[in-house]
């Protein structure tokens, strides 16, 4: 498991994925403010040029929030994904969403619980 990684930037949201599942993985630093992010060899990971992105039995994979969501559900044993079709997992698969993983830097807001979900 590879973590291009920066520390200003959404990559600290899958490492901290990383650090609560308590899996071995190695940090591959990409100095944004150099503009490494924009260099052929890390767009061949990352076709736009942005972080984080991961390498992970041989593919690679990019986005936030589908990737700690990835993480999640293949290490059912460490109890960060809810079963299928369960409430839990649509709080939680929001919250993945909407707490940086979009556009903006979204958390919570006011009117919606901790989890994100309305009422
Ligand atoms: N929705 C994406 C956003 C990725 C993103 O915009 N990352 C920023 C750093 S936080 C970036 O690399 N910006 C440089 C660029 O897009 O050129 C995600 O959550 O992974």
């Amino acid at each position: 498991m590879r973590l291009y990684f920066f520390q200003q930037s959404r990559a600290t949201r899958v490492r901290w994925m990383l650090e609560e599942l308590g899996i071995p993985y190695e940090l591959a630093p990409v100095d944004m403010m150099k503009g490494e992010h924009k260099q052929p060899a890390y767009l061949k990971v990352h076709p736009l040029g942005a972080l984080p992105a991961i390498e992970d039995d041989g593919g690679s994979l990019f986005e936030s929030a589908a990737i700690i969501m990835q993480l999640a559900d293949k290490y059912p044993e460490k109890n960060l994904a809810p079963a299928v079709g369960s409430y839990e997992r649509v709080k939680s698969r929001k919250l993945c969403s909407s707490s940086g993983g979009g556009s903006g830097e979204g958390g919570t807001s006011e009117g919606l619980d901790s989890s994100g979900v309305r009422g």
